[in-house]
């Protein structure tokens, strides 16, 4: 279906910091509820009102490419050190050399923007050095145009649900890894969220797919990110970051999910 689809852009921000996004794909009759259920999720947080939502609304002209979802997976950790030490582990095994493995989890933990602030978007590592590429160390690379394929949506939200894993953080998370996943020069991404209830994180590698890992923070802990970590010498700034941010993806399968396990070195 061409000329059919709206990109729906949202992000909040409290006190010059980034509280809340959400990136869908709809069509024209999903459009108008949608942007009132982002903007609803904008207002409605327990940390407090934001300072500002963006909403931004636009068209999306052609055929938009359809993939499948990463595999999905669960490590259980001890506890978010445990966490951290298992994420380290994925990073490895993924290609992620131990200084760029440990750069990254330390600048999400400390805060990835200037000043210790949450970023907005992603951080882009060197996975060989750890060495920063992204323009814009307080804005990061926003992932966005990508979503469900409206018409397989239903069975896949009811599948993750009947995995124990119809958490809207989890759909999002995974939509989104499996747009970076598909990206050129990716090694691996991790992130875990900024919502300081929300413990699980995760590890995504284009060999081990989508690979939770609970818990990947303390209670409490409002530092949160995403850090893309790349090849360098396959990396071209201007086809990750358009790509990334502006060619548009949807998902309609779903991949394999396996129960939860314990990850051991
Ligand atoms: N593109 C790039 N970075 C983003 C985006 C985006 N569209 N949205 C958020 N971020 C960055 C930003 O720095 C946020 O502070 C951080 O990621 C976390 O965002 O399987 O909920 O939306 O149980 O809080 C992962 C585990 C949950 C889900 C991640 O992220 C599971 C989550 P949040
Ligand atoms: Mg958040």
């Amino acid at each position: 279906m061409s000329d059919q689809y709206f990109s729906l852009r949202m992000r909040a921000e409290r006190d010059g910091e980034h509280c809340g996004g959400g990136e869908r794909i709809a069509t024209p009759a999903a459009l108008a509820a949608l942007a009132a259920e982002l903007v609803a999720r904008a207002v409605d947080r327990s940390g407090g009102l934001p300072d500002a939502v963006h909403c931004t609304i636009e068209r999306l002209r052609g055929e938009i490419p359809c993939g499948r979802l990463p595999d999905l997976r669960t490590w259980l950790a001890a506890d978010w050190r445990d966490g951290r030490r298992v994420a380290r582990s994925l990073l490895l095994r993924a290609g992620v050399a131990g200084v760029a493995a440990d750069a990254a989890l330390a600048g999400l933990a400390a805060g990835a923007a200037p000043g210790g602030r949450v970023m907005r978007g992603a951080m882009i590592v060197d996975a060989a050095t750890g060495a920063r590429l992204e323009p814009d160390a307080a804005r990061g690379v926003r992932v966005s145009r990508m979503d469900l394929a409206p018409a397989a949506r239903p069975a896949i939200l009811a599948a993750l649900a009947a995995a124990g894993l119809g958490h809207q953080r989890v759909v999002e998370a995974l939509v989104l890894a499996g747009k970076v996943l598909a990206a050129p020069a990716l090694v691996a991404e991790l992130c875990w969220s900024d919502e300081p209830g929300y413990l699980p994180g995760y590890v995504a590698d284009p060999v081990h797919g989508y690979q939770r890992i609970v818990p990947l923070k303390a209670v409490g802990d409002g530092r949160g990110g995403r850090a893309l970590f790349v090849r360098r010498s396959a990396y071209r700034a201007d086809a990750f970051i358009d790509f990334l941010e502006r060619q548009p993806l949807l998902f309609e399968t779903l991949g394999a999910i396996r129960a939860p396990e314990s990850w051991r070195d």
